[in-house]
C-alpha cells in the first residue's frame, strides 16, 4: 500500500489531516510494563498523553460499541488507536482482541498503536496479520546511562531490571522493534519526552539513530510532569515553548518533525483539537462506573485478573528546506478545526503556532493555554487577569495573533506584549499569509 493511502487521513502521521480526520482511543490496557520517572501511575501514558485524571478502562467488547457509536456520530474518524492509559503491549490479550474486533467490523479504519517497545519484538507477527501500519514507539534516549536516569525500572521476562540495564533491555527492544516494523513497511512513528537537564542535548542523536532505523517521523513532546512523580519530587523543570522549538529545528535536520500532537488522553476522541471524549455522546461512563472499573496501573507480574515521497510531504523535509525560518514571523491562531479561523480569543484553549515566511508556512506547534473566558457569565476578573497573563508568557515570541472575535481588554493586552490581534475568519493558510504581508506593509518592511 502506498505510503500517502496511510497517511492522507492519519490525523497524527500527516500534518493536514488533523484539521479534518479524527481518532478514537480505546483505553483498553491498564498495565505498564516499565517505570519512568516522570510518571505516576494514577494518570495515563505520559508518553502519549497528558496528565489527568486517568481513562476509565473498557474491554474489548466495550470500546467495539463506543467506536460504534462514535463513527455514526462522526463520519470524519479514520483511526482508531490504543494509546493506554498503561502500555497496550504489557495488555496483549486486550489490545489485539480489540484491534480484531475493530478490523473485523471496521475494515478500512486504520489501526495504530503506541507502545514504550519493550514488548515489540514479540508482537511482529500479531501486528503484521492484523494490518497495522501504524505503531508509535516511545524513545526517550539511545544511550543507557542518559535511559538510566529517565527510567526507574523495566520488568522483563519476569525479572525486574534498574539502572543501565534496565535502560539498555529497553533499547534493545525498541531498536530491534523498529528495524523489523520498518522492513514490514510499517510507518514507525517515535515519540521522545523533552526533560531539560535529561536528554535535551541527547535528542538530536535520537533524531539520527531513528532515521537509521527506518522511522516515518519523530515526535518531541514537552515533558508535562505527573503530580506525585519521581521528576516532580525532585523540582524537574517542563520546557519553555522556545526551547521546545528549538530542539525540534535541531532534530529536523534529521527527521520530519511533528509538530502538531496533543499529548492526547488515552480515551481521546475526535479531531485532535477537540477531545470530546467526556462528552456524554461518546463515552460510556456509567457503563464503566458501573462495572466499577476506573483504571488502576499495575506493575506487569501483578495482573488482575516506506518513508517514501509523503513523508517529505509533512511540511518539514528534514534538511531538505532553504527556507531561512530566522527571519519568518511567528503567529498564534485560534481554532476549532476544519483549517479554519473560527474560533474567539477568549474561548481558546490551544493556539496553533505558525511561522510564515513569505509564502511559505509551516507548523511550529501547539501551546495550551487557560481559556480567557471560560462561558460563565460571572468569569472572574481574577481568573481573567491570570489567564491572560499566562497566555502573554506562553505566546512571547508570537508577532501575530488570529481569532474569530477578541474583547477589548485582551486585545489592549496582546497590543501592549507587540503582537497584533487581527479577527479574520477564513483558511488558516490563505490568512496567514495575507495577514503578515498586511503587517509588514504596515510597518514598512516591505
Ligand atoms: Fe492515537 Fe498516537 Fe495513533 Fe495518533 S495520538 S495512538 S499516533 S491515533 Fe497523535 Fe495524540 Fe500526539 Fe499521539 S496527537 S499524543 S501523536
Ligand atoms: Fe508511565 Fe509506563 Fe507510560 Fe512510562 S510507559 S509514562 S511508566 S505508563
Amino acid at each position: 500500500m502506498e505510503t500517502a493511502v496511510l497517511i492522507d487521513d492519519h490525523p497524527c502521521y500527516q500534518e493536514k489531516a488533523h484539521h479534518h480526520f479524527a481518532r478514537m482511543h480505546a483505553p483498553v490496557a491498564p498495565i505498564c510494563n516499565i517505570s519512568c520517572h516522570y510518571c505516576n501511575p494514577k494518570f495515563d501514558c505520559v508518553n502519549e498523553s497528558r496528565p489527568g485524571v486517568v481513562s476509565a478502562i473498557l474491554s474489548p467488547e466495550e470500546a467495539l460499541e463506543r467506536l460504534t457509536t462514535c463513527s455514526s456520530r462522526l463520519p470524519n474518524l479514520t483511526v482508531l488507536g490504543i494509546a493506554g492509559p498503561g502500555d497496550p503491549l504489557a495488555n496483549p490479550e486486550e489490545t489485539f482482541r480489540t484491534f480484531r474486533l475493530v478490523r473485523d467490523a471496521f475494515p478500512l479504519l486504520h489501526l495504530c498503536l503506541s507502545t514504550n517497545g519493550l514488548m515489540l519484538p514479540e508482537y511482529i507477527d500479531e501486528i503484521r496479520s492484523l494490518g497495522i501500519r501504524h505503531v508509535t514507539v516511545t524513545m526517550n534516549a539511545v544511550d543507557e546511562q542518559v535511559g538510566s536516569q529517565i527510567y526507574a525500572h523495566v520488568r522483563f521476562n519476569g525479572k525486574l531490571y534498574t539502572g543501565a540495564e534496565a535502560a539498555s533491555i529497553l533499547l534493545e527492544r525498541q531498536v530491534e522493534g523498529i528495524q523489523r516494523l520498518t522492513a514490514e513497511g510499517v510507518l514507525c512513528k517515535v515519540n521522545s519526552v523533552l526533560i531539560p537537564g535529561f536528554n535535551d542535548k541527547h535528542l538530536p542523536l535520537v533524531s539520527e539513530t531513528v532515521k537509521k532505523l527506518g522511522a516515518f517521523s519523530h515526535n518531541i513532546m514537552p515533558l508535562i510532569l505527573s503530580p506525585g512523580s519521581r521528576f516532580h519530587k525532585d523540582g524537574v523543570r517542563a520546557p519553555e515553548p522556545v526551547e521546545l522549538a528549538d530542539i525540534r529545528d535541531a532534530c529536523s535536520i534529521q527527521m520530519p518533525q511533528m509538530r502538531h500532537c496533543r499529548q492526547c488522553r488515552a480515551d481521546a476522541v475526535g479531531l485532535l483539537g477537540e477531545d470530546l471524549s467526556q462528552d456524554s455522546c461518546f463515552s460510556k461512563k456509567d457503563t464503566a462506573d458501573k462495572a466499577g472499573k476506573e483504571a488502576e496501573l499495575l506493575p506487569a507480574g501483578e495482573t488482575k485478573a516506506a518513508r517514501t515521497e509523503a513523508a517529505a510531504s509533512m511540511e518539514h523535509e528534514a534538511g531538505g528546506t532553504s527556507t531561512d525560518w530566522s527571519l519568518a514571523t511567528r503567529v498564534a491562531v485560534a481554532t476549532r478545526g476544519m483549517g479554519k479561523i473560527n474560533l474567539h480569543f477568549g474561548h481558546a484553549t490551544e493556539f496553533l503556532i505558525y511561522d510564515v515566511a513569505g509564502r511559505e508556512i509551516r507548523l511550529a506547534g501547539v501551546r495550551k493555554v487557560q481559556a480567557y473566558c471560560n462561558g460563565t457569565v460571572d468569569c472572574a476578573p481574577e481568573g481573567k487577569r491570570a489567564a491572560m497573563e499566562e497566555s502573554m508568557e506562553l505566546l512571547q515570541d508570537c508577532q501575530l495573533m488570529l481569532c474569530s472575535g477578541i474583547g477589548a481588554k485582551p486585545q489592549e493586552r496582546l497590543q501592549r506584549a507587540g503582537i497584533i490581534p487581527l479577527v479574520r475568519k477564513g483558511d488558516i493558510e490563505a490568512e496567514l499569509v495575507e495577514s503578515v504581508r498586511l503587517m509588514n506593509l504596515f510597518r514598512g518592511n516591505i
